[in-house]
């Protein structure tokens, strides 16, 4: 068991490598110095922030803290400085919730969104294989009818995982798949229907009402269902993920969020912008291209692993 969390550990941190040679490695020059903890010294902390992307009203928030602490003698050299940041990151990310709210009875319905290219197909592919490890039975659906390839793709990693696949012709109805998929679901006893989406269609306005489609057609079958929404963001859009995150939310009513490629980039503290700023928590981070590349998001091994 504990090998096992060792390893599960191992995996964040090499995703994380990026983030934490830059902004861990910074971080901890700038506090570890032995330097006073005068102005200069706070324009530097929040210039080294906001290079991580952790954002403006977070980085102020630390900065308005720190001075607080150290003017009432709380906090005084470097160790303790390195403590109080960790702490307030790990207090930011902070998630009370499961992976996945799993349904009792019935198929339990995950729709997958967001922009063209930010992992959707390749998160789903890492989710059904890790949903099947541990003993679900899962269904992905096709729901990306916009190119023949992303239903090819789709299929390729049902195989691969092992799992069963709805799909119909490129260029077809996304809600009639998604229908589909949750009557075959329902009639075959899965526990996950994981439902991958366009994400470009010919305007944004087109595919807003697609998913909005999807998500009225499902509930015909089932009346409480998408029981999650999970917005696919991509780390290396940086600030433009958070954009993006804000029309997902408001469209769609995203649930959690999948943050993918955390290990091609440095700007690891998108996480913790995205949770302040919308209050989604994120539940997986996918760190690099393979099936077990997929992890449960943990906000202490992740602020471990940026500053290990
Ligand atoms: N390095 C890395 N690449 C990823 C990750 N997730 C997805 N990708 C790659 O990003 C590209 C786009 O992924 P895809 O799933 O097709 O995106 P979609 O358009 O949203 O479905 C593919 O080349 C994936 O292999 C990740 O966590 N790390
Ligand atoms: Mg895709």
């Amino acid at each position: 068991m504990f090998k096992a969390i060792g390893k599960l550990f191992q995996k964040v941190k090499d995703g994380l490598t990026k983030t934490r040679q830059v902004i861990g490695g910074a971080l901890r020059r700038l506090v570890g110095g032995g330097r006073t903890i005068d102005a200069a010294f706070l324009q530097e902390l929040e210039d080294t922030l906001l290079s991580a992307d952790i954002g403006v009203a977070k980085s102020d928030e630390i900065v308005a803290e720190l001075k607080a602490k150290y003017r009432d003698g709380e906090v005084a050299k470097g160790e303790d400085l390195l403590a109080f940041l960790k702490d307030s990151l790990r207090r930011e990310l902070a998630v009370e919730q499961d992976e996945l709210r799993f349904q009792k009875t019935g198929p339990t319905v995950v729709l997958i969104v967001g922009v063209n290219g930010a992992g959707k197909t390749t998160t789903i592919a890492k989710l059904a294989h890790r949903l099947t490890t541990t003993g679900r039975k899962v269904l992905v659906a096709a729901g990306d009818t916009y190119r023949a390839a992303a239903i090819e793709q789709l299929e390729i990693w049902a195989k691969r995982a092992k799992v069963e696949i709805v799909k119909g012709e490129a260029g077809g109805d996304a809600a009639a798949i998604a229908f589909d998929a949750v009557a075959a679901a329902q009639a075959r006893g899965s526990d996950v229907v994981l439902i991958d989406t366009a994400g470009r269609l010919h305007n944004k306005e087109h595919l807003m009402r697609e998913l909005e489609k999807i998500r009225r057609v499902i509930q015909k079958r089932i009346p409480d269902a998408p029981h999650e929404v999970l917005l696919v963001l991509d780390a290396t859009a940086g600030q433009n993920a958070v954009q993006q995150a804000k029309v997902f939310k408001d469209a769609m009513g995203v649930t959690g969020l999948v943050i993918t490629k955390l290990d091609g980039t440095a700007k690891g503290g998108i996480a913790i912008t995205i949770k302040r700023e919308l209050g989604l928590a994120v539940r997986y981070i996918g760190v690099g291209e393979g099936m077990d590349d997929l992890q449960p998001f943990d906000p202490d091994a992740f602020i471990e692993a940026i500053f290990a």
